[in-house]
């Protein structure tokens, strides 16, 4: 029998998890939705023959959901995650967990009550192909130690709704989640910088931005975001070692050689660049979601990005360098 999900948010994630859920993956029902634009739900619940519900928390009681996708606005995921672990459904949450500390910490405590995962967090990267063979080569020792990550993140552009602090907290969370992970470490400490803003963008965004991380084993990763770049969605990385360097595919099949030129294909957005990590990490989450439970990126990662995030928000305030200190881990995510 298809696991029946409800989905929490249909805008442009959200229409896209529901399109892998319901025409790509198998194993999966699509049984309800909702979202803030009830006009916008209710179009998507007509088209896929899902029950609209005026809200998350409806959703989620809903006795038909046997499995809930958070794909609303970041700002609103805490509440439903929390009321999903109170429901004891499995959960997938897109990317942050939440955007304040307090509100991550409520979640592993919570989830770490039930003494069991319910959670996956949706920092895809980490089943792209070409990240996870960076992380297994770094792993194997193949580049000896590494001493640095270059992370290079770029959007063509951001939608009204975006407000600065998504810069950190929406964007670079998902290279300080990977820098977790291809380094197997822990943040120490995050400095941000501002460059010259982007005249071509938006006043309010202090675009580009650079941050600094210093890993607790003596790493160092420096991350460039620009989220107003105009020409493609551009993800790039590269790890140090003590030997030798391994770097991030660019996710496109050929460069052209033609009249005297090279040229390549830049991905529109993430949907194009990420769609097999976002399909395998879909898999990965139906899988154990069937089984009752939670595998992948877990709330104490989901926590520990946003640790980061907010203290890199007080960088950028403050201008100074902010150490970054974690709570005990609990067993569960041992
Ligand atoms: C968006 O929410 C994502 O998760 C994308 O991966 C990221 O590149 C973009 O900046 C975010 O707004």
């Amino acid at each position: 029998m298809p696991l029946k999900i409800g989905v929490i948010g249909t805008g442009m994630i959200g229409e896209d998890h529901i399109r892998r859920l319901t025409q790509v993956l198998s194993g999966a029902e699509v049984v309800a939705v909702t979202d803030v634009d009830a006009a916008r739900a209710k179009v998507v619940a007509a088209r896929i023959g899902a029950r609209q519900h005026e809200s998350g928390e409806a959703l989620i009681a809903d006795a038909n959901v046997e499995a809930v996708v958070i794909a609303s606005w970041g700002r609103t995921h805490s509440a439903y995650v929390l009321a999903a672990l109170d429901a004891e459904k499995p959960i997938f949450c897109e990317k942050p967990l939440a955007t304040s500390v307090e509100d991550c910490l409520a979640i592993v405590k919570a989830e770490a009550a039930l003494g069991r995962r319910l959670v996956q967090v949706g920092f895809m990267r980490r089943f792209d192909a070409s990240y996870m063979a960076m992380q297994r080569l770094v792993a194997e020792g193949r580049i000896g130690a590494p001493l640095m990550f270059h992370s290079v993140h770029r959007n063509v552009s951001v939608p009204a709704s975006y407000i600065p602090a998504m810069i950190l907290d929406d964007t670079c969370v998902h290279d300080i989640d990977i820098s977790r992970w291809l380094l197997a470490d822990e943040v120490a400490a995050v400095t941000v910088k501002s460059a010259r803003r982007n005249s071509k963008g938006r006043p309010d965004l202090a675009d580009p931005t650079l941050v600094l991380l210093e890993m607790a084993q003596g790493g160092l990763v420096d991350i460039e975001i620009s989220v107003q770049i105009g020409y493609g969605y551009d993800i790039r990385g590269e790890v140090v070692g003590e030997t030798g360097t391994v770097t991030l595919a660019t996710g496109q099949p050929v460069d052209l050689r033609s009249a005297g030129a090279v040229s390549g294909h830049v991905p529109e957005d993430w949907r194009e660049r990420f769609i097999g990590a976002y399909d395998e990490e879909f898999r990965h989450w139906l899988t154990a979601a069937a089984a009752g439970g939670a595998t992948g990126p877990s709330c104490w990662d989901g926590y520990a990005a946003t640790l980061v995030t907010t203290a890199a928000a007080r960088s950028r305030a403050s201008g100074k360098t902010q150490a970054i200190a974690l709570v005990q881990k609990p067993a569960l995510y041992a």
